[in-house]
């Protein structure tokens, strides 16, 4: 199945993105360090979003990822995706050169060839979207991911996206209190289906966190991990705000 995806034109094969050096490295866990944190942060590398045009036009990625390092987070999260957000596999490749934090390839997978890129780029975890996969590409894809040591955040936005997509090749849950299709952002969202997560999933919030008040609020449903991209990245010193942030949630 590997050779399919190795003829696509344009795209480095499969047999080299395998004996690069970064795909035997060995993967640190993110659900894991989001179990024992207190603080739980995942910030992210965001240039610009649709809902938001230009986020930040000056930044240095390498300065942004040894800042969220140096202000404790627990992970980063690196957006690939240049026609949307702006990003490039560059950028995680320049994360990873950066920092030594589990590193979350933010990214619309929908095939096996950008889950060996993950991983061949210095990727940690990948992030699967229930919105526009089906249960048995949850499932294919997830299962990919785990025999190549990746942890998977699977981002649902409703119930019905979170009842299709339970199976035990998942490690963390991720609501988006964003819409992707309106843009509207609730914490509502993440309170709501919070009770109807198992718990054996690490429970993450994305999205719309743009003070420590609203992580204090959604602690008590049983998230573990916040996702935090604008609200450091709008700022000139992304990794100077997570640490304002982090001593804040911490105090
Ligand atoms: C970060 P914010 O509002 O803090 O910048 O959000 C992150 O949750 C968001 O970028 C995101 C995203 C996604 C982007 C969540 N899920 C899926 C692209 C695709």
């Amino acid at each position: 199945k590997r050779k399919e995806v190795d003829l696509r034109k344009g795209l480095i094969p499969v047999s080299q993105l395998e004996q690069s050096v970064l795909f035997s490295r060995e993967t640190v866990s993110l659900a894991e360090r989001l179990k024992i944190s207190k603080s739980g942060i995942i910030a992210e590398h965001k240039r610009r979003s649709p809902s938001k045009s230009i986020i930040n036009n000056s930044l240095n990625t390498q300065d942004v990822a040894s800042g969220y390092e140096n202000a404790g987070v627990c992970g980063m999260s690196v957006l690939t995706d240049g026609k949307y957000f702006g990003g490039s596999l560059d950028d995680l490749l320049t994360a990873r050169a950066s920092c030594n934090l589990p590193l979350l390839r933010k990214e619309f997978i929908i095939d096996e060839y950008q889950i060996l890129e993950a991983r061949a780029y210095g990727a940690d975890v990948i992030l699967l979207i229930a919105a526009i996969l089906t249960r048995e590409e949850i499932k294919q894809l997830s299962e990919i991911a785990k025999s190549l040591n990746l942890n998977v955040l699977l981002e649902v936005h409703n119930e019905e996206e979170l009842h299709k997509s339970i199976m035990p090749s998942l490690d963390m849950l991720g609501v988006n209190n964003r819409n992707l299709k309106t843009f509207e952002v609730s914490l509502e969202t993440s309170k709501s289906l919070s009770s109807i997560i198992p718990n054996d999933f690490v429970k993450v919030s994305e999205s719309g966190i743009s003070n420590v008040n609203a992580i204090k609020e959604l602690q008590p449903y049983g998230y573990k991990g916040f996702l935090i991209g604008e609200n450091f990245m709008k700022t000139d010193n992304p990794g100077a705000s997570a640490t304002e942030f982090i001593k804040e949630l911490e105090l």
